[in-house]
């Protein structure tokens, strides 16, 4: 219809059905305003001059016109009520999903700060959502903590995911490709990491993504799932790396190539650094001090890592070989599944001071 809606730069892709809809609605309001503007602006320029103040001229005396007054409230009245008839009607399309996509239905749940979700075929990923083209599915979300919002632009939609609730939206993609996933309501301190990907594949390669052969990683950000990697990432996130980063050797130990290694405690006793002794660290520092180091570190609670994540943090460690760890200008990690990111150069941030306890 509109060739020129097509326009990258101007809006994001059209990469649902919906959006090809959402689109035409989006140009024809910016049209009517657009030309209004121009309508009103000109009269005024126009008034300027015609009515401007003349020497020795008596001003004609104006009282108003009724026939003038009924037009100008009744076109923009049209207008109004037009943008009002054909939103409803889009936001119907928008919250009813269609009958086809009944027994296609995912999950998500908003987390600070990530996406988790499940196919209806019982596949999980994070921060990912993988979908087949031109297959309409529904989505119903919640949140574990406090309001997020699953936006994705390609597909013009989002809907707020709150604690305690069950929103939901539907999607019809038909266009192969990633796309940007946001979480668009501010949800705090890593809120604008809180972003991920959207697949969409052909039957084909979806068929061997529910197989698991296919690949959706471009390998740029290797989201291999293993988990060291998402040790790392909550190594990141709770601000270990405030005071365990390649800089801070007088700080805290390193902790490359710690495993297996005989650490000298306080109080002259030798311990080797096995599972059991890197976990007790994290939970409760207090009780093996490294000799030579001061015992600032916090302990982690279940509250701040589950047991689930705390294997994956010790994994991690057990990982670390010399010139592993992080340097602190890492303290913001890089979204994961962020498309285009590329992860062998971090950001340049500014180092934050860290806050004992993990989270903010
Ligand atoms: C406030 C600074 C600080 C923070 C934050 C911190 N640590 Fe530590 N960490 C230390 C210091 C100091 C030591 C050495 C003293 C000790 O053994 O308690 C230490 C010791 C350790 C050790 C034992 C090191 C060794 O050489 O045997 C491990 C493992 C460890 N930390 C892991 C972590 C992890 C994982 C996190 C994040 C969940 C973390 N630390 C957060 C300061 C910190
Ligand atoms: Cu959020």
């Amino acid at each position: 219809m509109f060739a020129f809606m097509d326009t990258p730069p101007i809006l994001p892709e059209q990469a649902s059905e919906f959006s090809k809809e959402y689109d035409v609605l989006f140009w024809y309001i910016m049209g009517v305003c657009a030309l209004g503007s121009a309508v009103v602006y000109s009269l005024l320029i126009y008034c300027c001059f015609v009515f401007a103040k003349k020497e020795g001229v008596a001003p004609k005396r104006i009282l108003g016109s009724n026939k003038l007054e009924f037009i100008w409230t009744i076109i923009p009245l049209f207008f109004f009520l037009s943008f009002f008839v054909w939103g409803a009607r889009l936001y119907d399309v928008a919250i009813n999903p269609p009958p086809e996509s009944a027994d296609r239905e995912y999950t998500v749940v908003g987390k600070q700060w990530m996406w988790k979700v499940q196919h209806p075929t019982g596949h999980r990923e994070i921060n990912e959502i993988t979908l087949q083209e031109g297959v309409a599915v529904r989505i119903t979300g919640t949140s574990e903590d406090v309001i997020h919002d699953f936006g994705i632009p390609a597909f013009r939609s989002k809907f707020d995911v709150v604690p305690g609730r069950y929103t939901s939206a539907w999607y019809k993609p038909i266009k192969v490709g990633s796309y940007h996933l946001f979480c668009d309501q501010y949800c705090g301190f890593a809120h604008s990491q809180m972003v991920g990907k959207v697949n969409v594949l052909s039957q084909e390669d979806y068929a061997s993504f529910l197989e698991g052969i296919y690949r959706v990683r471009d390998g740029k950000n290797p989201v291999d799932g293993s988990p060291a990697w998402e040790g790392r990432k909550l190594f990141l996130k709770l601000q270990c790396l405030g005071c365990h980063n390649k800089e801070s050797e007088s700080r805290a130990p390193t902790l490359e190539g710690i495993y297996k290694t005989k650490r000298a405690l306080q109080g002259g006793t030798t311990v080797v650094a096995d599972d059991t002794y890197l976990r007790n660290s994290i939970r409760n520092p207090m009780l093996q001090v490294r000799d030579g180091w001061k015992p600032i570190m916090p302990a982690y609670t279940r509250n701040q890592v589950t047991e689930e994540e705390l294997l994956n943090v010790i994994s991690y460690l057990k990982s670390l070989k010399p010139g592993d760890l992080p340097s602190r200008t890492e303290m913001n990690p890089v979204p994961v599944g962020a498309p285009n990111v590329d992860t062998s150069a971090p950001p340049a941030q500014p180092s934050t001071t860290p806050k004992p306890g993990g989270q903010p």
